[in-house]
């Protein structure tokens, strides 16, 4: 299915794909894809401000050059769907108000585009979401088969948030205690603020969790954190789920988001770090999360966010080999 005409105006059409790619509604089209967009439109598990259901369509919609796509990397030297089969299998089908059974639903999807052999690429909605994916994989791979590399202000390993078990602050809790995630697999990055407490790291240190806080990244330099993830990541899994909750960019950089927290990473650098990521491991499944349009400022969050998916797919791209890159540099 390919509802585009060529050549037709960034600002016209029936709406976006990501990046205008094929739109993907049956298990067949999966064939053969390398990468799979899904949209998970819902915000059901939020604490604080609501609208991250509108990121999805914010995110496919923030950056819109026509079709077919082309996006050469000046400095990757590459263009990901030059080199990569990249489709979008649309929204999974939220059920408004009801945030298990969207979340079965999207448990379903990715487990459907990783039998498929594809990455899923999720783009939310709420953090959340990561448990379904984390059920997803642990089916694939076995809960020890997989490792995480997590950027966010928050742990989400909160055993509840204000009383609510199913919550954006709850994934990566919820993935240990009923088996699906291993805590010595995960790699956190980025954290910073008053959420969680000494309750919470405590569980995580008996669990085996990793993380470098906002303040180590910014002592150590964030290369040198980078390297130590991607190491950690190759001795200890074969592949690798990145979750980007973009509330761990600093609020001048990604103010559409439910629960900013100031002191955070440039968009430079966090572009920076996943394209070192990508290129360093395999990754099996990406998302990037809390996307809250109501509150962004001209697209900047979503922006971001659609840049994080094409640094991410690039880098993918580069990893495989599948063109001779060529990085834009001037030579004199
Ligand atoms: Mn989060």
């Amino acid at each position: 299915m390919q509802p585009f005409r060529p050549n037709e105006p960034a600002y016209a059409g029936v709406g976006v794909t990501f990046c205008r790619v094929p739109l993907v509604l049956d298990a067949d089209g999966l064939a053969g894809a390398d990468v799979a967009i899904l949209g998970a439109p819902f915000d059901d598990g939020v604490s604080n401000r609501p609208g991250a259901r509108f990121g999805p369509r914010a995110i496919r919609a923030a950056d819109d050059l026509g079709w077919p796509p082309k996006r050469p990397h000046m400095d990757l030297g590459i263009d990901p769907f030059a080199s990569l089969k990249v489709v979008d299998c649309g929204d999974i089908d939220a059920a408004p108000a009801d945030l298990a059974t969207s979340h079965e639903r999207l448990r379903a999807a990715v487990a459907g585009i990783l039998a498929a052999g594809a990455m899923p690429l999720v783009l939310g909605g709420d953090h959340s979401l990561s448990f379904p994916t984390l059920q997803a994989l642990a089916a694939a791979h076995g809960s020890d088969g997989y490792a995480v590399i997590h950027f966010d202000t928050h742990t989400d390993t909160g055993a509840d948030v204000l009383g609510v078990a199913n919550s954006h602050g709850t994934p990566f809790y919820r993935g240990v205690t009923e088996g699906v995630l291993d805590g010595s697999h995960i790699f956190q990055i980025g954290l910073r603020g008053a959420w969680p407490g000494p309750t919470e790291f405590d569980w995580m240190r008996k669990h085996g969790f990793r993380w470098r806080t906002m303040d180590e990244c910014v002592d150590r330099g964030l290369d040198e954190v980078i390297y130590e993830a991607i190491d950690w990541a190759n001795s200890t899994a074969p592949r690798v789920y990145l979750t980007i909750d973009v509330d761990v960019l600093d609020p001048a950089y990604a103010p559409g988001t439910g629960t900013p927290e100031p002191g955070g990473f440039t968009t430079r650098e966090l572009l920076h770090a996943i394209r070192k990521i990508a290129r360093g491991v395999d990754l099996c499944a990406m998302d990037v999360v809390e996307v809250a349009p109501p509150y962004d400022v001209a697209d900047i969050t979503a922006l971001a966010a659609n840049r994080i998916v094409l640094e991410t797919i690039s880098a993918i791209a580069l990893r495989r080999g599948g063109q001779r890159p060529r990085p834009e540099r001037s030579e004199i």
